[in-house]
Formats: C-alpha cells, structure tokens, sequence
C-alpha cells in the first residue's frame, strides 16, 4: 500500500464516521470478489455501531449464498437523501445497475476497487490494480477502521480473495496476497468448508449444461484459440441459469493448446455477454475493449450487440487479430 492510497484510506474511514445513511451496493452479476467484499466492509461498519445498508442490485448467485450475513443484502426503495454510498469492485457507475439511482443521491461516494480500468467516479477513490482482489484493498481499510476481524469477516474476505486470484493460481496473486490470507486464516475459519461451498458443490444442472457446452467447442488458429457458446434454449433444455455458466471458461482455456478461452452466452437474440481467458501473453482486456468491456490481462469480458453467430465471428477475428 502506497503512501497516496493510506491517505484515502483515511480520509474515508473519517467519512464514514461522520455519515449516517450509508448504503453499499454491489454491482450487476456479482462475483465473489463483490459479495464477500460488500459483507466484510459491512459487518465492519456495523461493528463501528454504525448503521449501514448493503443494497442488492442483482440476484446473489448460489456459489455464495452460504457466506456470512449474505441476509443483509437487501432491496431498498430509492431514498430522498443519501449521505454516503459506497461502490466496491465497480470500475464504473454503469456496473452499479439500480446502485447508480443511489449514487446519483449520494453527499459523497467512496470508490474501492482494483480494475486497472476504473474511472474514479467517486469523492474519494481507493484504487489499487496491484491487488488481486478488491478483498484485499477492503482488508487494509478494515485493518486501518481498528475493527476486530471476526471469522465472518474473514470468511468473506477469503472468499473474495479466493475466487478473484483463480484460487491463488491467477498472476494477480502477490506475496501480500498470501500475507492477508495468513492474517485470515489466525481467525480460525474453516478453510475446507469454504472450499468446499465454493468449489466443491456443482449442482447437477450445471454439470449437465457444462456437458452440453462442451459439445459445441471450436479450436481456432492451430488450437490456440478455444470458443464455445451457451444459448437461452441450453439454459432451458439443463434447467439452468445464466451463473451456471461459471467455469466453463476456464476449463476451456485449461486445454494445452489453447492460448485464449471464449465463451459466448446469449443473453437475447441481439445481445451476446462475452467472456476471455487467456494464459501467457494475449492481453485479453485489449480485446474486450474494442466492445467497450472491461477486464484485466488474463480475464475480461463485453457484451455484443448481435445475434450468437454474428457475435462468434466478430470476436474470433479480434481474438486471431491480438495473435498477429
Ligand atoms: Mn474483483
């Protein structure tokens, strides 16, 4: 942590202590990163004795529906005043879906997150791209608030951490990234029962909708390329959800020929969210961004406005593009 981040650091713990309507918001289709980021600051703002609310501004996925107080992640009606609002892990307003309406009303907003990409919406912004996780980054603000880190705030905060560093595999994954794990893990949480909620409970839908997938795998440029897709009528025929889609990517860039991993999923007719993977040296945000997605080197994604078949063409001429 940086002289200028320990500052802002500061400066938005006092304004948290000198705000009362506080909300913190998670941003459309949460990650683990957000969820376990959004319930460790609250918990922690609680214990402050100070009144917080965590708005819900999209489903809360199963993968982390066993965490901690996931409860407290509410809908709430838009209010007239808001003194403080807070955004974890959101590059920018857009990602805050509803959250934004709340923003918008806010006196001040605090900006936590890590996206290289994040374009300092807030009063007061707290960017680190050198942690892995925003997990990491609300540590340090924890650490700094002098608030006790319970097993429940250290729970999130693993999680977090865990599935934003590929289970500590992804280049992201720094020494201080292991020195925070170890601080978590001095609270005595059960880290087999984490792992196992996050990685280890695959519902079978899931699994029938990864088969399904499967089947349609492409290899492009000398199997350097792997594209797959998921359509509505895949979801519907595996009695699956559109989070059930998570970590097909991944299984497809994890083929040793494949450099880049993509997976299309039709959202509707005309529109396609698109997710990169990539393992050595194809920056994969680059791609992302000529759709105006977002991302880091070696995970990103975009939506394209388009038909799945027009969309798989598009893409596949800028991913074999990015190999010239
Ligand atoms: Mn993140």
């Amino acid at each position: 942590m940086n002289d200028s981040l320990d500052l802002s650091i500061e400066k938005a713990i006092s304004l948290i202590k000198e705000s009362s309507n506080i909300y913190i918001a998670s941003h459309v289709q949460p990650d683990g990163d957000n969820i376990g980021s959004i319930l460790a600051l609250g918990m922690a703002i609680k214990k402050m004795n100070k009144d917080v609310n965590i708005l819900k501004v999209d489903e809360v996925p199963s993968d982390y529906r066993f965490l901690p107080n996931v409860e407290l992640i509410k809908e709430y009606e838009i209010p007239s005043t808001v003194d403080l609002f807070i955004a974890l892990d959101s590059s920018d307003m857009n990602r805050l879906g509803l959250g934004k309406e709340f923003a918008l009303k806010a006196e001040k907003i605090i900006n936590i997150d890590h996206h290289i990409t994040n374009d300092k919406f807030g009063d007061i912004n707290i960017i680190s791209d050198s942690s892995g996780a925003t997990g990491e980054i609300v540590y340090q603000v924890i650490k700094k608030m002098n608030v006790d880190i319970d097993r429940y705030i250290a729970t999130c905060l693993y999680t977090a951490i865990s599935t934003d560093t590929g289970s500590f595999m992804y280049s992201n994954t720094t020494y201080s990234t292991h020195m925070i794990i170890a601080e978590l893990m001095k609270t005595g949480i059960d880290i087999n029962d984490i792992n196992v909620n996050l990685y280890q409970s695959r519902s079978i839908e899931r699994t029938r909708l990864f088969i399904n997938s499967l089947n349609n795998l492409e290899l492009h440029l000398d199997g350097k390329i792997g594209i797959v897709y998921v359509t509505q009528e895949m979801l519907r025929a595996n009695n699956a959800k559109l989070e059930d889609t998570e970590g097909i990517v991944s299984f497809i860039r994890d083929i040793d020929s494949v450099e880049v991993a993509c997976l299309l999923k039709e959202i509707k007719e005309d529109e396609v969210k698109v997710s990169l993977r990539s393992k050595r040296n194809i920056d994969v945000a680059k791609i992302s961004s000529r759709y105006n997605g977002g991302g880091h080197m070696r995970a990103a994604g975009c939506t394209i406005n388009a038909t799945i078949e027009e969309a798989k063409m598009s893409i596949l001429n800028e991913i074999e593009m990015a190999f010239r």
